[in-house]
């Protein structure tokens, strides 16, 4: 649930002050500063690996950050933690009242972001950030998936196992889609081949669309429906194994 420390955030007087040392001496990339009005702080951001160095500096002698250094003097102030899953890890907190400082917000990069009080984390203000969504891989296709593909003048639909894709066209080994059910029905019944697949060249003039051959939702692709009715992968089929 906990993907990594985010960053670790320091307390200090004015980032002047701790700028030096840490891009300085230790040439660690400033990586972004800005000011967070919410919270009445100015920040810089150095780059420590996947995790990061915030500097904190107070614009307001009421901000969390200048009681913090008015109490304890510059230093360590937070550790954030990065989520993946917020809203399950904020039930668990709650059923076991972990107390929250405020009610969970939606901080500078747009994610949710909520602190615990340190009464209940053993002296420690940790704050914790949910994860980025996840990118979703985009599937792409090459030689050997199977595919729909849509063309024009006159209109008509294939079905098949792409072999090559270059600017001047596709060459596919498959069948009419208005064929395909009979196709099938012949290899179910292990009849004698009537009407089968051909590799055909298409010229990209004649080309609509490529579709990949995939399911959706309940609906099965149609790579699928073959190989639960025939028991068979198309590509296996085709290479006559
Ligand atoms: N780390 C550890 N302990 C801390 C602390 C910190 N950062 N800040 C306060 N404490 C301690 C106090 O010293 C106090 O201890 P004692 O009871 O032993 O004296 C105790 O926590 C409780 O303090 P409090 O009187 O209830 O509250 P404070 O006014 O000190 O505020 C807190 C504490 C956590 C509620 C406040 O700092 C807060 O709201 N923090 C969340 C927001 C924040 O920190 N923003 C700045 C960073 C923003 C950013 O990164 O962008």
């Amino acid at each position: 649930m906990i993907v990594k420390i985010d960053h670790i955030g320091i307390a200090v007087r004015a980032l002047e002050d701790g700028l030096p040392f840490w891009a300085d001496t230790l040439e660690m990339d400033v990586g972004g500063m800005h000011t967070v009005e919410g919270e009445k702080v100015k920040v810089a951001f150095l780059d420590a690996g996947p995790s990061k160095i915030e500097l904190l500096e107070s614009t307001s002698d009421d901000s969390a950050v200048a009681k913090f250094i008015a109490k304890r003097g510059p230093g360590i102030h937070h550790v954030t933690l990065e989520v993946r899953d917020l809203p399950a890890l904020l039930g668990r907190l709650r059923d076991r009242s972990v107390p929250l400082v405020g009610e969970p917000r939606i901080g500078a990069e747009g994610r949710q972001v909520v602190f615990l009080h340190p009464k209940a984390t053993g002296g420690v203000l940790v704050e914790l950030i949910a994860a980025r969504p996840e990118r979703r891989a985009v599937p792409e296709f090459g030689p050997g998936s199977a595919v729909l593909v849509y063309l024009r003048e006159p209109q008509e639909k294939m079905w098949g196992v792409l072999r090559r894709l270059d600017p001047t066209g596709v060459l596919l080994e498959g069948i009419d889609l208005a064929s395909f059910d009979d196709w099938v029905a012949q290899i179910e019944r292990k009849e004698e081949t009537v009407v089968g697949p051909s590799v055909m060249f298409i010229p990209m003039a004649r080309l609509e669309k490529i579709l990949l051959d995939r399911s959706s939702g309940d609906l099965p692709s149609m790579a699928e429906r073959f190989r639960e009715r025939t028991g068979r992968s198309v590509q296996e089929v085709l290479d006559g194994a």
